[in-house]
């Protein structure tokens, strides 16, 4: 029997709401610094995201729908805009993009315009048109206009777009260009001329300005985005976001000095929270797979982590032009999948939209969405990108002849 008087005292069952005064890990200590040692029950940053189908702009054989919006109701109808390929081809393998050509598309997003969509629920789309057509061929954005998000200002509405001239270009370098309009139905009138542009040869975002998301903040409008320098190879800043600030919709749009904003996320998707911005981080990055908080709109912080985010989110934030410095958070938004079995080229590469819904909203209580139920079954452990591809087999195996030694015991 162990002697209870020789132990050191233990922690209390009860979580103090206070650090208390005593011996504290490295975890516990930093789980009061930085997140004020509460639970994900009440963590106003912390959610699951649960996935429906949608009609209209879902899962289609002809037709590759992705990038989506934020979502805008407006006169008691949601709006979402987003890259809408429709091609005779399939896009062309990532190792032969030299065949693409007016006809093949070198990637999913190539060959595109911007399309939109209206709803009554969320889940029922009905698909509207191009919103913004591709510019004729041998001008500015003759290529393929993507990834789309949407401003609404001063009674007009912009939509902000990858543009893409000529061919589509090795490692995806490209800048963003915008277009106007009085109504969310259009019509719209393209600037036809780069409003961010990318950066100088060996900037953080030398390459490429991607995923541009316009929020009201502090007065001005701030358009987040993500960067990436071109190369991938090496030790450069793979893909980080930034913010680029502007007074008018049509600029100029100045980047932060502290860009990049963040060195970790994929495609943007952030929304106004109390004073602040918040932020999901997904796929990339060492702080991929979290909601991160910035109460001054530049310097965030991971406040949650989550499993399974939305890859390609764009959330219904009705205040994110609202700049009352009081922001509400979200509860649903919609994103793109990739299609089964998706990851190469060919007919049959079309993305698609669904809808999710979170609880990061502060005016809606959803506590089944604060619990960790994510408990996969097999059919998410054998899915073609988690299973071990057959043919890495081989290699394994060999490398673990070569190398498990014995189990040293002692
Ligand atoms: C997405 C986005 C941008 C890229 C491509 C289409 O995930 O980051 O939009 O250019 O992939």
């Amino acid at each position: 029997m162990s002697d209870t008087n020789s132990q050191p005292k233990a922690f209390p069952a009860q979580m103090p709401r206070e650090k208390p005064d005593r011996p504290l890990s490295a975890a516990m200590q930093r789980w009061y610094d930085t997140r004020g040692g509460i639970q994900d029950y009440e963590n106003p940053f912390y959610t699951n995201f649960k996935y429906s189908r949608v009609t209209g702009i879902g899962a289609d054989e002809t037709t590759s729908r992705r990038d989506p919006s934020k979502v805008l109701k407006i006169n008691g109808k949601y709006y979402v805009w987003y890259t809408r390929r429709h091609t005779k081809y399939g896009p062309v393998s990532r190792d032969r993009l030299h065949e693409a050509d007016d006809e093949r598309p070198a990637v999913d997003w190539d060959l595109a315009d911007i399309a939109y969509a209206t709803s009554d629920d969320g889940f029922q789309w009905e698909e509207q048109g191009i919103a913004v057509h591709r510019a004729p061929k041998g001008t500015f954005g003759d290529r393929s206009l993507s990834t789309p998000d949407v401003l609404a200002y001063g009674g007009r509405f912009f939509l902000f777009y990858q543009t893409f001239t000529t061919m589509w270009r090795q490692y995806d370098c490209v800048g963003v260009s915008m277009a106007w309009a009085d109504s969310p139905d259009g019509p719209w009138t393209r600037t036809d001329e780069p409003v961010v542009p990318a950066g100088a040869a060996g900037d953080w975002d030398g390459c490429a300005v991607h995923d541009p998301y316009p929020l009201v903040y502090q007065g001005k409008i701030w358009l987040y985005y993500k960067g990436h320098p071109g190369d991938k190879t090496g030790d450069s800043l793979r893909i980080a976001q930034g913010v680029a600030i502007a007074e008018d919709p049509f600029g100029p749009y100045v980047k932060s000095p502290l860009n990049p904003t963040h060195h970790s996320g994929h495609e943007t998707m952030l929304w106004p929270f109390k004073e602040g911005i918040a932020m999901l981080c997904i796929l990339d990055g060492p702080e991929k797979n979290t909601v991160q908080y910035a109460p001054d709109g530049l310097n965030f912080s991971p406040m949650a982590h989550v499993q399974m985010p939305p890859i390609a989110p764009g959330p219904f934030c009705p205040d994110a032009f609202a700049d009352n410095g009081d922001g509400r958070g979200i509860h649903w938004g919609l994103s793109h999948i990739n299609p089964v079995g998706g990851g190469g080229g060919g007919l049959g590469f079309n993305c698609h939209i669904l809808r999710w819904d979170c609880a990061l909203s502060r005016d809606i209580v959803r506590p089944e969405f604060k619990r960790n139920t994510q408990r996969f079954d097999s059919d998410t452990w054998f899915q073609r990108m988690v299973a071990l591809p057959e043919d890495w087999r081989a290699r394994i195996l060999a490398e673990q002849s070569a190398t498990d030694p014995a189990t040293i015991l002692k």
